[in-house]
């Protein structure tokens, strides 16, 4: 299956997928690591926004797309749901290998493809943090508890601590060009900095001057 491509006349890079449909929530952590990822690589795809507050995510429409209730779900040209954020993104990275963000050997997607999964687990275990941490999620978490959220934190650091060691003095997760890992990694910090103001990674010097230098970056904008 080849999608259809469009060049838009106003900015000659960016490529347009006009028969796909991304849904997402625009503020979620794993939305997000699409939509980042999306703009890194300056590809437009429809988005639909899922009303949240509503639950449209848990509607019987949405479960036939994604029968986990969670986003992102991408709905391609011939139909086919693709579920889950990282397959999504290696996906859009098969269609469009260049420029690469994820790596040209199998070494070096094979580094990346680890650290990207790192990333994973690390916003699996900062949500059920979050959920105990704020108070933003009753139906995650009726009854957040500071004692669980301290538990579950330290496993959280765990992961921080590895992240701040592999990334050395490198601009990017991965190496001196932004990669999928990346995009996973920072909208987790997003989330817990800049949604919720927590302190989130603060005593890592690295990923402290990485997470502003993405920052900086239009695809980083909130
Ligand atoms: N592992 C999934 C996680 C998806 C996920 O948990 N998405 C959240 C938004 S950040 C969601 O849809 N939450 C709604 C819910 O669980 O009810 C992925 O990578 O896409």
């Amino acid at each position: 299956m080849t999608p259809r491509l469009h060049t838009d006349a106003s900015n000659g890079h960016l490529r347009r997928l006009g028969d796909m449909m991304l849904y997402q929530f625009r503020m979620g952590t794993n939305p997000r690591r699409v939509s980042i990822y999306l703009s890194e690589k300056g590809i437009d795809v429809p988005r639909y926004e899922l009303d949240y507050a509503n639950l449209e995510h848990r509607t019987p429409e949405y479960l036939r797309i994604n029968p986990s209730g969670r986003a992102p779900s991408l709905v391609t040209d011939d139909g086919t749901v693709i579920t889950e954020a990282a397959a999504i993104v290696e996906y859009f990275e098969e269609l469009f290998p260049e420029p690469t963000m994820i790596g040209t050997s199998p070494e070096q997607r094979a580094q990346v493809r680890a650290l990207e999964r790192l990333g994973n687990d690390l916003i699996a275990r900062s949500m059920l943090w979050l959920w105990n941490t704020t108070n933003a999620f009753p139906r995650k978490e009726p009854q957040p508890s500071k004692a669980f959220a301290d538990m579950l934190y330290r496993h959280v650091d765990e992961l921080l601590a590895v992240l701040e060691q592999a990334i050395g003095e490198n601009a990017f997760l991965a190496g001196e060009i932004p990669t999928i890992a990346d995009c996973t990694v920072f909208p987790i910090f997003q989330t817990a900095r800049e949604r919720f103001n927590l302190s989130y990674a603060a005593h890592y010097p690295r990923l402290n001057a990485w997470y502003e230098n993405f920052r900086a970056r239009k695809s980083a904008e909130y």
